[in-house]
């Protein structure tokens, strides 16, 4: 602490009436007005992190409706229910809507809104960037869904293959939509990751240096790195080359005209398999502090566990192969990504060593959010097996599009990435809201899902090795399927069940749930050091850290900094690696041009679909979208001398 000079003052020493007059001031200075107008314009991180949270949310909803759909068509043979036609829309919307409408934007939403706090700042580096993610993320949703009920959605998978969903087999706009709305998506987890990124590298609480950061946050770092380096690969993909060999027939992918139909697959793959990180990633980070706060110790292996999501992160890039087992491909390839697709489960287990390591030392406490915790170990493990197993070429190609793959993927993403988002939310309920959710429906939820999760999902393992393949809209009674395909649709009914629980949970308990207060597991990070819910300023002044774990290595209350202003939103920045105060930063007030911004992003996007000069007009309306954004940021921006009395702080030019 001594590095921080004598900027350092500790809270206790504060004056009561100081500290009152500050957090007035500071309310004033950072709360969203009421009213729709600010509502639209808002670029509280919070606001905006707990609408893209329950915006995911529904998005689960909405592809939990159609998985239901889907499993009322395949409950029993020759069923009339769907229809191929209608099948197909369907699954394709329930892989798209889940992968990129639901986990991604679900993880990146938890970060946007706990990193800042977990890491003592105020506010994410770039607040109009981020409500521009979400608008962004939002005009996609809406693009998908309204295509999906006027009987247009996309129908090739949500991989969109070629030269099927090229025009020749997939005429119409169909497809069009699928691509567009990837793009959207991509742009939204873009702005979240460049926003997670400098946030936690320049605004950490002063004396958070590199090893004392909180392994979610860790996380959420690694996997915008990744973010950085997959969404980039997929929107040039699905709108410079599938979108524009559709509109203005630039041949990518047509073999008769020279393209090549891989070239698809591996630049989907690229980005498709670290995409499957960039959920789990988040989700296993918030697995940590779940396990250290109901084991009541800090987590054995900090480092091996910060080392492993890195690790991870580096090998993901370096597996997409394995998704092309299938295609002739040369052998010496196949057996490279047959080797990093083994390797990779090695990081994952170390992350898993170190939580049984800390429930082994420690003293669990069997809560919900632990049970769902357990959970995930459970189901995740035996997803990874069958990933193991599918590394190996030739089970691969025996396997290759039958329903044991639909079994492991669905076992790794339930497992390995909603298992874990219950818990977290769970946990963090309390912080969002002020409340805690009721234990006892917690318990029902945690029950009925995983037993629902086994019993939808293990008979298709059977079903896969039986030769039932994916994406069939029925089979006949003489394939034997029948019986399997019924317990598959009770399991996916009592799935349903459980999440209905799970909604009931959150409408009482947030109405009328047990008051939080700010740390009500007694747990060890920032965000649990201010009220729940957070007030808009998230902290009055900002904490200074001396430890991984603050709130249980700080013996009396956390030393703070002084010196900010309040009457105007200002951030304190720190240096990367030893998070030395650095400087003070203005931050924006509301804007409606991020919103605006999205909107015209909408008209060249969607329009493309119909007409190429809408790419023209749209981008001609963004242009006064960036004047207007440039135009605000030109004035609170001021360049101006900061002192603080002792010199701690100093003059950025
Ligand atoms: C909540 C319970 C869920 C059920 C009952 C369910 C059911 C299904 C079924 C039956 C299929 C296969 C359709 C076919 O090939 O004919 C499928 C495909 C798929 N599911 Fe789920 N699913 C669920 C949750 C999820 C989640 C949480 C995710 C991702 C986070 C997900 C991602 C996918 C993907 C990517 C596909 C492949 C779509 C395609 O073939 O293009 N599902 N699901
Ligand atoms: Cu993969």
């Amino acid at each position: 602490m001594s590095a921080l000079g004598n900027s350092t003052i500790d809270g206790g020493a504060l004056a009561p009436e100081a500290v009152a007059q500050n957090a007035g001031a500071l309310e004033r200075t950072w709360s969203t007005k009421p009213g729709v107008w600010a509502w639209v314009c808002t670029v509280d991180h919070k606001v905006i992190g707990r609408r893209y949270v329950i915006t995911a949310f529904a998005m689960f909803l909405a592809g939990g409706i159609e998985a239901a759909l889907m499993r009322a068509q395949l409950a029993r043979p020759e069923n009339g229910f769907l229809g191929a036609d209608r099948y197909n829309q369907i699954f394709t919307t329930h892989g798209t809507t889940m992968m990129f409408l639901f986990a991604v934007p679900m993880m990146t939403a938890m970060g946007l809104y706990f990193v800042p706090l977990m890491i003592g700042a105020r506010s994410v580096a770039f607040p109009r960037l981020n409500a521009f993610g979400y608008w962004t993320y939002l005009v996609g949703i809406g693009l998908l869904y309204v295509a999906l009920l006027t009987n247009h959605a996309p129908d090739t998978g949500w991989f969109a293959y070629v030269p099927l969903s090229e025009t020749l087999y997939a005429p119409g706009h169909r497809v069009d939509v699928w691509a567009q709305l990837v793009t959207f998506t991509e742009i939204a987890a873009l702005c979240a990751a460049v926003n997670i990124i400098v946030t936690v590298f320049k605004m950490r609480a002063p004396g958070m240096s590199v090893n004392r950061i909180p392994l979610f946050v860790w996380a959420q770092l690694v996997v915008a790195f990744m973010i950085v380096f997959a969404m980039p690969a997929v929107a040039a993909g699905s709108t410079l080359m599938l979108a524009a060999d559709r509109a203005i027939h630039m041949q990518w992918f047509i073999p008769a005209r020279g393209g090549d139909v891989l070239l698809w697959q591996h630049i989907f793959w690229f980005f498709g398999h670290p995409e499957v990180y960039i959920i789990f990633l988040p989700a296993l980070g918030m697995v940590t502090p779940i396990v250290e706060t109901f084991c009541r110790r800090p987590v054995v292996g900090y480092g091996a566990i910060v080392m492993a999501n890195i690790a991870t992160a580096f090998f993901a890039f370096g597996l997409w192969v394995h998704h092309m087992f299938a295609t002739p491909l040369p052998e010496l390839g196949d057996s490279l990504f047959t080797a990093a697709s083994l390797v990779i489960a090695i990081p994952s287990a170390v992350q898993i060593f170190c939580w049984i390591a800390t429930m082994w030392t420690g003293r669990p406490r069997l809560t919900v959010p632990m049970l769902f915790v357990l959970g995930f170990l459970f189901t995740f493990i035996n997803g990874g097996i069958t990933g193991v197993m599918l590394a190996s070429v030739p089970f691969d190609r025996q396997a290759h599009d039958t329903f044991f793959v639909v079994a492991h993927l669905h076992y790794v993403l339930l497992g390995g990435g909603v298992m874990p988002l219950f818990a977290g939310l769970y946990f963090w309920f309390p912080k969002f809201t002020g409340r805690l959710l009721r234990n006892g429906l917690g318990k029902w939820h945690f029950w009925l899902f995983l037993i629902g999760v086994n019993v939808t999902f293990f008979p298709m393992h059977i079903l896969g090795l039986d030769g039932m393949p994916r994406r069939i809209y029925t089979y006949l009674a003489s394939t034997g399927w029948g019986p399997l395909n019924l317990l598959s649709s009770l399991g996916a009914a009592t799935i349903a069940i459980s999440v209905i629980i799970f909604l009931v949970n959150v409408v009482l308990s947030w109405r009328g749930g047990a008051v939080a207060g700010p740390n009500p597991w007694g747990a060890s990070g920032l965000e649990w050091a201010t009220a729940s819910p957070p007030p808009p300023y998230n902290f009055a002044y900002p904490l200074i850290v001396s430890s991984a774990h603050p709130l249980w290595d700080a013996h009396a209350a956390l030393p703070v900094a002084t010196g900010l202003r309040t009457d105007r939103r200002e951030v304190l920045t720190t240096t990367t690696f030893d998070a030395r105060p650095d400087a003070r930063h203005s931050s924006p007030r509301e804007s409606i041009w991020p919103f605006y911004l999205a909107l015209c992003m909408g008209v060249v996007f969607i329009g493309s679909i119909f007409r190429p000069y809408w790419v023209l007009i749209g981008t001609a309306l963004s242009l006064a979208g960036l004047f207007g954004w440039g135009w605000q940021s030109t004035r609170p921006i001021e360049r101006e001398r900061i002192a603080l009395p002792n010199g701690a702080l100093v003059e950025r030019t």
